[in-house]
């Protein structure tokens, strides 16, 4: 599939989606929301990808939130329509079977914040800017951020951010978790394909079940994600990657996993 909103790339089992409305400092209209939903079903199922870097054009913003000049005249069941088509995008991020890397090299305020919430792993370059400020504008988050920046931060920090609106630094935002690393602009895509291709380079289906294991046992009591670690274990020892990496070991040698 063409995309007009997006550029899309594999490089080396690594794929490098990038937000493409760089006059719109890349925020997020309906149009791009839509494509996203699709390139992300495109690559759950497609095996050569193995982790996924998301980053924005141009060298001002990842995205700089929800298109305001889209949303300004919606009705409230416009905006119901609008939010659901984002949060079934950006919910993919989270829950297809690959990795997610987000690379922020710029502003990521209110949905663009959003889209980077629900990555794995964060990597902000030194001129990243984080914030949600949809208060500013009289809404609240409609892509995931009451849920997943207190999952993330906790919820004093969060409600300050959510709250206040204010938009903090790098430095900040690796202060309070939310950003992984900060890196030098000219670095950033190194070090999220730094960190991809070591994932891509891993046994596959235990890297797809460790992701699993996290994101649903955030969902359950203690006891119950424990109980499915275990299964998720030893579903593990069906997979030849299990007797590979284990005989790689012990045969001191580097193992060659077949994602099988
Ligand atoms: N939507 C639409 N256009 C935008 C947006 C945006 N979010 N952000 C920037 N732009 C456009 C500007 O209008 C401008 O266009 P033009 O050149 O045609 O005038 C162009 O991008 C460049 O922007 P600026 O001139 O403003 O650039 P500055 O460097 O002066 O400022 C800022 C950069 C600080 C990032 C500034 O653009 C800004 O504050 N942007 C808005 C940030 C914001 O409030 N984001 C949150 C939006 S709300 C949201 O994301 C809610 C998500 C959930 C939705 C739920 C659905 C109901």
């Amino acid at each position: 599939m063409a995309y007009e909103n997006l550029l899309f790339e594999i490089r080396d089992g690594v794929g490098l989606i990038t937000l493409n409305r760089p006059k719109a400092l890349n925020a997020l209209n309906s149009a791009l929301l839509t494509e996203l939903g699709h390139l992300l079903d495109e690559i759950a199922v497609n095996e050569e990808i193995r982790a996924v870097v998301i980053t924005g054009s141009g060298d001002k913003a990842f995205a700089a939130g929800a298109d305001i000049s889209e949303m300004q005249p919606m009705t409230a069941m416009e905006g119901r329509k609008f939010s659901a088509n984002g949060m079934n995008a950006i919910t993919k991020l989270e829950t297809i079977p690959q990795p997610t890397i987000a690379a922020v090299n710029g502003f990521a305020l209110g949905g663009g914040c959003e889209v980077v919430l629900a990555c794995d792993i964060r990597v902000a370059s030194t001129k990243a800017k984080f914030g949600q400020p949809e208060v500013n504008l009289g809404v609240t988050p409609g892509f995931g951020a009451t849920q997943r920046l207190p999952r993330l931060v906790g919820a004093g920090i969060a409600k300050e951010l959510l709250l206040t609106g204010d938009v903090i630094n790098a430095e900040r935002a690796h202060q309070i978790g939310l950003a992984n690393h900060v890196v030098e602009p000219e670095e950033l895509l190194n070090k999220a394909f730094e960190i991809a291709n070591k994932i891509a380079s891993k046994g596959q289906l235990a890297v797809k079940m460790t992701k699993q294991g996290v994101n649903e046992g955030l969902n359950m009591d203690v006891e119950r994600g424990l109980q499915y670690e275990t299964e998720l274990f030893a579903l593990s020892f069906s997979t030849e990657d299990q007797k590979e990496g284990m005989a790689a070991f012990l045969e001191k040698r580097a193992a060659a996993f077949k994602g099988k």
